[in-house]
Formats: structure tokens, sequence, C-alpha cells
């Protein structure tokens, strides 16, 4: 008999024979009758087995089960008022697949009190919580709604090298590798390639890939590997461009989750909020507004993490939006590639996207005159032409192009109200966790 999942069942097909496999969630014996809860990836259903209707070492077996371990079920489905789904299934005959060792390891119950730490250690047994196994599955929907997106914008989905000889970031932020006795390091961003392949002609891609940060920052929202989604464009008039894009993409990708996700945001008692629009404000006015709040921030600095909650609470008091841009960051903070103001030279045509206090993404239009952005990179103690893979892009003919980089992990984290990052990412890497 071929395999139904459980989702598939319907209460119309009473008296239906079924085979069902999937995890032991729960047991009951009630003496003559006995009770399997029974869990497979789409839902768990009850099923049901009385004592006078099947073989009694089978019977005998079922209470020494242990939960967690795999089964496979053949039986009728029979409509029960009793039974949560409506109906459920009389069990004819049961196999054990694989027995699970008791006790867990990490408390698999609904209100799990198991610490994060513990929890990520045996994260394959954390995802058989249905709400966790639920953040996952909505991933999974956003990695495909977002490729939809970009693939429905002209955008060509690119992969670029992660082990390179040197990036365009902060060097700080660099993890270094023996490669064959040289030194190279994991890519901090796509950024240099981006660039290259709208430079080729691409004039529109999009990457989806690991970005490494050597970063010793225990928070919330830092990882040390995480996942980019990141985008270029070409031909734009100038950064707004790209924060259009930007914001379609959200629009689009909060209305297909909504309707999508429906059983996954119900399970995580997830409430989501399509923007309208979203409002675009100046650095400088975002730090007057959370001044007026308290909060002072110091010229030519940026918003802390407290600051952006704060910026994010006014925003939602004043526009209703979860989402709000903060736009023309100081030069003197944004690496040399980004494009200058051409009315105030002190900051670049740069933006920051803050979901519900949580900066999300971050872009700029990108400086494409070659001489000019040798004289950026001076500014910056960098020698440009010691970087001949980037700088040879600019002298062959490069349009005025612009684009962004989307933390994927971090978006997940703030569409589900995660409170940790780490809640939205299958195996976290920070500076303390090399495993599993
Ligand atoms: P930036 O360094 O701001 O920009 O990174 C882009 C986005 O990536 C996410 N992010 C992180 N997520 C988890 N852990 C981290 N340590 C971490 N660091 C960053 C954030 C951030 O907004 N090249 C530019 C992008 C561009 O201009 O196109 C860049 O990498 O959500």
């Amino acid at each position: 008999m071929e395999r139904s999942f459980i989702s598939e069942l319907t209460e119309k097909e009473n008296n239906k024979k079924v085979l069902i496999k999937g995890w032991v969630s729960e047991i009951r014996s009630l003496g003559k009758v006995q009770f399997i809860v029974l869990r497979d990836k789409t839902d768990s259903i009850q099923c049901v087995v009385h004592k006078d209707e099947i073989k009694s070492d089978l019977f005998n077996k079922i209470p020494k089960i242990s939960i967690e371990s795999v089964l496979e079920i053949e039986g009728k489905l029979k409509t029960s008022k009793q039974a949560k789904k409506g109906f459920e299934i009389t069990i004819e005959d049961l196999n054990i697949l694989s027995e699970s060792l008791t006790p867990l390891p990490i408390d698999t119950s609904e209100k799990s009190k198991t610490m994060i730490d513990k929890r990520l250690d045996y994260r394959f047994l954390d995802l058989r919580r249905p709400q966790i196994n639920a953040i996952f599955k909505t991933r999974s929907k956003v990695f495909n709604i977002v490729s939809n997106f970009f693939d429905s914008k002209g955008f060509y989905s690119i992969n670029t090298p992660k082990i390179t000889a040197a990036g365009v970031e902060s060097g700080a932020e660099q993890f270094s590798i023996d490669y064959f006795g040289k030194e190279a390091f994991l890519t901090q961003s796509p950024q240099v390639y981006k660039q290259m392949f709208v430079v080729a002609g691409l004039e529109r891609v999009y990457e989806i890939g690991e970005v490494f940060r050597a970063e010793k920052s225990h928070t919330t929202r830092h990882l040390t590997e995480f996942t980019g989604i990141d985008l270029e464009m070409g031909f734009i008039k100038d950064e707004n461009d790209v924060m259009n894009v930007l914001e379609e993409l959200m629009k689009y990708l909060l209305k297909e989750v909504k309707e999508k996700c429906k059983n996954e945001l119900e399970l995580l008692n997830v409430k989501i909020d399509v923007p309208k629009k979203i409002p675009r404000i100046t650095l400088e006015e975002a730090k007057k507004l959370v001044e007026k709040k308290g909060k002072k921030v110091k010229e030519n600095e940026d918003l802390d993490a407290e600051g952006e909650k704060l910026i994010s609470e006014i925003i939602k008091e004043k526009y209703d939006s979860d989402f709000v841009f903060i736009t023309l960051y100081p030069w003197e903070k944004k690496p040399f590639y980004h494009m200058r103001d051409p009315k105030n030279k002190k900051v670049t045509k740069s933006f920051d996207l803050v979901y519900k206090g949580v900066e999300i993404s971050s872009g700029s239009q990108r400086e494409h005159n070659y001489n000019v952005l040798k004289e950026q990179s001076k500014e910056k103690g960098i020698d440009i032409d010691k970087m001949s893979f980037y700088a040879d892009i600019f002298k062959y003919g490069a349009p005025p192009h612009g684009g962004a980089g989307i933390g994927f992990d971090r978006l997940i984290q703030r569409m589900l109200n995660l409170e940790n990052v780490r809640e939205a990412i299958l195996l976290p890497r920070d500076p303390e966790r090399l495993t599993p």
C-alpha cells in the first residue's frame, strides 16, 4: 500500500484503509484500549486500538514503545467525535522501524523547558517540535518566494566564490584560512562579484548564499556565518531605485507568506502585517526623533541596537509601519565603494532597512567612476590598484549601479518575532559554537 501523509487524510474517507509513517508523539494506555499519536512532516493524528481487535502480542507491545520511535501503522480511517481532527485511525497492523532511546536529551514537548544552547546541541530533536519545524518550513518558502520575485524582475541568480583572496569590506571581520600555504579569506560579502556581474552585462543579479563575519559579538542578532540575500542592479537613477525594489520585495514576500504559510503562522502565533508604504527618513532625522525620546547619538555615529529599536517604535506609532528606511549615512562610517551625495559630500547615497527594531538590510548606490573610486579609496587608506580584481571592473564601461544585502536569518527572525537570530537558522555559528 502507498503511504499517505497525515495532512492529506480527510473525514470524508471513512473506512478507507491507509498506511502512515512517522514519529510517536504520545502513547496512552487505558487497559483495553490504547492510543498512539503519530506525527509526520505534515501533521499528527490519533491512532486507536482495542484489545480484542488486534493480535495480543502486538497489543501488549504498544505501551513499551518509547516516544519519538519511528513507526508505520496500517489501519482504517474512522470518524470520531472525541478525536481532535474529527477522525482517527483504528490500528490493524503496526511495525516499529526504529526505537528511540529514553530519556530524550532535550524536552521536545510544545512548551519545552530546555535552554536554547542545549536545544541547538540536539537540533535534529529540537525540530521534532512542530513549532520549530514551522520556522524552517516558512524559511524554505521565503527562499522560493524571494527567488521568484527576483526572477520576475529580471534578476539573474549567480553563485560566487566563498574562498577569496581579499574582500572590499572592513578587513578586521575576515576569517583567514590556510589555502595551500597561502593566506585566503572566507567571503564577508559577495560585493565585488555582484558588481562584477552587473558590469559584465547581466545588469541585474542576486545571490542567496553564505557570508562569513569574524565578529566576536555575543548578541541576539549576530552570527559568524549567515545567509545573505544580495542584489545588485545596473542603470539606476539613484539609490531610491534600489529601495523601490526592496520595498516591493518586502510587500510581495509578506503577502505571499501570509497566504502560503497559514498553518505555520498559526502554529507560531504570528500575525503578519503587509506594509503599505515604507517610510524613508534620513539618519539625521532619525537621530532627532530618537533624541526627542531621550536617546543621545553622537555626531557621525550610526544608531545602535537600542536606537534602532526606538526608531522602529516611533515609526510604528507615526506611520503604522513595521519597516523604515534610514538614508544618507556618513561617509566616515561607510565603505569606500559607496557613492557620495553630490549635494553633501559628508554623506553617502546609502540606506539601512530596519524591520521591527532590527537592521535587516543595508545598501547604496556605488561609485562607478574609476578615478573617483581611486580618490575615495585613498581617503580610506586603501590602494585600489592593489585590488586590481576590483579596480579593473570600472575601467571598461561600468553603468551606474547599486544594490543591497539582506540578512536572511534576521529577516526570518523579525518576521516570526523570534527573540534570537539563532532560532531562525538551522545550525548557528557564533564565537562559541562550531557544532553540530
Ligand atoms: P552589511 O555588512 O550591512 O552590508 O550586511 C548586510 C546585512 O547582513 C546582515 N548581517 C548579519 N546577520 C547576521 N549576523 C551578522 N554578523 C551580520 N552582519 C550583517 C544584516 C545586514 O543588514 N556589502 C554590503 C551590502 C550591500 O551594500 O550590498 C554588506 O555586506 O541584516
